[in-house]
């Protein structure tokens, strides 16, 4: 469709995307909306420095770092000239628990396709109208809920491991190891994914790897963030918010590598943490902890300061009407690595900054008919605090 997507064919799609929402709540696009979001997908399209197109489809475009959708971000467009490509965080978290790469355990680290942009610009994922509308959906969907409380209307499904609000605690962010996993039973306009959440009041940071073939038109798995505030809610850079550093590293890399039944296993890693001198909250990926980019602090409310919640798990998408898709090995887990999807090495940033095991958590699902997740708790190297989820779908309806 492109250029020529009419008015009439974007009221057809959201009708078939939001079948059942019933109510009549969302038949069609006001022409005010369409506007709207016209406008918020022609804010996306930057001036290239160079375009690359990936041997599996997706083109990039390398922007200029001061170009970037960042920027349109009113709190943050005045604000630009503080930040510049080379920065990197003033400190990381202390206590590094995480084990090194070891071959013999049987795991090992995907690899994310980097995408050779120049000095000083960033890739941003070329995406089409259809895309576009896609990933709003999908997001004002997640926007819809609260934590891990998926009550109402979305079609969104978890089955996570969580930190308990009761405890008090406040955290300046976590990370983990999660399995990249095959499952080809995503269908049109669904999700399947692995993730770790950061939240604090409406403020919510998610990142982790998902399969979405509506998205990204192939049924592989591909790195993403998502984030939401009182005024926003976006995959992946979508929205204004997130400042990309590196120039090599999207946030939506493909994943070459899936795990197998019986192994080898094939993980990434994500942390998001609070930097203490500026309030910004950095993304570091991959074994070596690469700092993709940040969300300045600016952006927040609840986020401005710590967090308050986190979780870790599955996390599936499904119009409601249509069956819900499969989640992690697509199988009730077992709690055995090699047959389960699973997350090791979780860990928690503590009020002093400090890398901890993920403590007093709890398992949770919230279509116990469809996903499970089996918390192991806190253990020894080298996998630390480890847990198994995942689960064949088929949940229907809110
Ligand atoms: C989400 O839930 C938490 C804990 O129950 C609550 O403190 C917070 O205000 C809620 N946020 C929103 C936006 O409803
Ligand atoms: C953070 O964790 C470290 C290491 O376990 C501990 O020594 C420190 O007291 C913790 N800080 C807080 C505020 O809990
Ligand atoms: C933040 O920085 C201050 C001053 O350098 C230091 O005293 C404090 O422990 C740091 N806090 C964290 C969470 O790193
Ligand atoms: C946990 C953590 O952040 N570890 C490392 C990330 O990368 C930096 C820079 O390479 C290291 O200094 C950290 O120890």
């Amino acid at each position: 469709m492109g250029s020529n997507f009419t008015l009439a064919s974007l009221c057809l799609m959201l009708v078939l995307l939001y079948m059942g929402w019933g109510g009549g709540r969302v038949d069609c696009l006001s022409l005010e909306e369409d506007l709207k979001l016209e406008e918020e997908f022609a804010r996306l399209k930057k001036p290239a420095v160079k375009t690359i197109e990936m041997d599996y489809g997706d083109v990039y475009d390398c922007v200029d770092f001061y170009d970037q959708p960042a920027f349109d971000h009113p709190l943050l467009k005045d604000h630009k000239h503080e930040y510049h490509p080379m920065m990197k965080p003033s400190s990381y978290p202390k206590r590094e628990l995480f084990p090194p790469e070891d071959e013999k355990s049987g795991w090992r680290h995907t690899s994310m396709r980097r995408v050779e942009c120049p000095m000083a610009t960033v890739p941003i994922r070329r995406t089409t109208k259809e895309e576009f509308i896609t990933a709003k959906t999908q997001a004002e969907a997640r926007a819809r809920i609260n934590g891990s409380n998926t009550e109402g209307r979305h079609g969104l499904h978890l089955a996570i491991v969580r930190t308990k609000h009761s405890s008090g605690k406040r955290y300046n962010g976590g990370g983990g190891w999660m399995t990249v996993e095959d499952i080809p039973k995503t269908n049109d306009n669904q999700y399947s994914a692995a993730q770790m959440k950061i939240q604090m009041g409406a403020d919510t940071i998610e990142v982790g790897w998902m399969i979405n073939p509506s998205l990204y038109k192939d049924k592989r798995p591909r790195g993403f963030i998502y984030q939401q505030t009182y005024s926003w809610a976006c995959l992946n850079i979508m929205c204004p918010g997130f400042v990309l550093l590196r120039s090599d590293v999207p946030v939506d890399s493909l994943m070459d590598s899936v795990s197998r039944y019986g192994g080898p296993l094939y993980y990434c890693k994500y942390y998001i943490y609070r930097d203490n001198a500026t309030g910004a909250w950095n993304l570091g990926v991959g074994p070596r902890n690469i700092t993709i980019g940040f969300w300045p602090q600016r952006l927040f409310t609840g986020l401005s300061n710590r967090a308050d919640y986190l979780d870790w798990g599955g996390e599936v998408y499904s119009p409601p009407t249509i069956p819900s898709p499969p989640m992690g090995r697509g199988l009730s887990p077992r709690g055995s690595l090699l047959w389960d999807a699973s997350f090791k090495d979780i860990v928690t940033i503590n009020e002093s900054g400090e890398n901890v095991k993920a403590t007093g958590t709890e398992a949770y699902s919230d279509a116990s008919d469809n996903y499970w997740s089996i918390d192991q708790a806190v253990g020894k190297a080298p996998d630390f605090h480890l847990f198994t989820y995942g689960g064949p779908g088929g949940a229907t309806g809110w």
